[in-house]
């Protein structure tokens, strides 16, 4: 049993009228078993991620870095959606006016039934042929050797935005068009270290919103939220479910 109480405000506030927008980061994947970037959990043959996820890391040895995003690809594949994926979709689906915007590359929200994603960090099944710069999804379960590569005979990479890449231009555009319209955000399982993702409740904010952060730890958003909910988003995003009249 919970020991966490919604406020009588967010109640109102889930189940009533006006645009919802949520925002998710690797945390809502932790209770499927899959490590965050900046948790203890979060290293990979005891390097940190943060090292591998640059196109500086890709140039100089892109096997070391296929080799982590293989890894990436097969723990998602294992992984099942968690109680927070399922509480998002179950409210997307009963409301039309719901959004989710992903940090995540994984696919859980997909697969635990979301159908509206903005994904604004790419995905770990999409592959880009670094001379077309062209970006497919890839139905290939098996990579084969390392590096990938396309029919044209270059090398594929992984299809996700790294540091000082541009995030996919209608997604970010579309996020920040609802995060102005929007009456309530949830922030669930982010840092809010990494932008622009990390500016989109602070629009929100700005244009009037009442901003919710999920996550057991203290961020850079904490100070401007006005609710935290401090737990593990698999029990806090059913409860919100619960209060929105929605079952998940
Ligand atoms: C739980 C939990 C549970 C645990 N329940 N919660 C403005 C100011 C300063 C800098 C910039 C700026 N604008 C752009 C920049 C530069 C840069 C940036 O943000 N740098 C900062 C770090 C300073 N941004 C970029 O480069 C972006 N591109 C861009 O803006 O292009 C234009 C431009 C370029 C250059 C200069 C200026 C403009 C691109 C960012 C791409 C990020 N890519 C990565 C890798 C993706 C591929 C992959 O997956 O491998 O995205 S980095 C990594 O961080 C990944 C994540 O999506 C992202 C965010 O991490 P997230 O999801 O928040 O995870 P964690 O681990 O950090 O946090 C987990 C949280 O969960 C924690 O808080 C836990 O407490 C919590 N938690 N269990 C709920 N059960």
């Amino acid at each position: 049993m919970s020991s966490i109480r919604l406020s009588d405000s967010l109640r109102e506030r889930i189940a009533g009228p006006g645009p919802i927008l949520a925002l998710t980061g690797a945390g809502v994947s932790a209770e499927s078993g899959l490590a965050t970037f900046r948790g203890p959990e979060g290293l990979w043959e005891g390097r940190d991620p943060m090292e591998l996820a640059t196109p500086e890391a890709f140039a100089q040895d892109p096997v070391d870095v296929w080799r982590f995003y293989a890894w990436r690809r097969r723990m998602a594949l294992q992984a099942k959606p968690n109680p927070a994926h399922l509480a998002l979709a179950a409210m997307e689906a009963a409301r039309d006016d719901f959004l989710l915007v992903t940090q995540n590359v994984d696919g859980l929200h997909e697969r635990a039934g979301s159908r509206r994603v903005l994904r604004l960090h790419g995905s770990l099944w999409w592959l880009r042929c670094v001379a077309e710069d062209a970006e497919n999804e890839d139905l290939r379960e098996d990579l084969g050797e390392l590096p990938p590569r396309c029919e044209c005979g270059a090398m594929l990479r992984p299809g996700v935005v790294w540091f000082g890449e541009s995030l996919p231009h209608e997604a970010i555009e579309t996020a920040s068009r609802a995060a102005h319209e929007a009456r309530l955000v949830l922030v669930a399982g982010t840092s809010s270290l990494v932008y622009p993702a990390a500016g989109l409740p602070g629009i929100a904010s700005a244009s009037g919103a009442y901003v919710v952060e999920i996550n057991p730890e203290r961020t850079p958003l904490s100070a401007l939220a006005d609710e935290r909910l401090e737990g593990p988003a698999g029990e806090i995003l059913p409860l919100l479910a619960e209060a929105a009249g929605v079952a998940s």
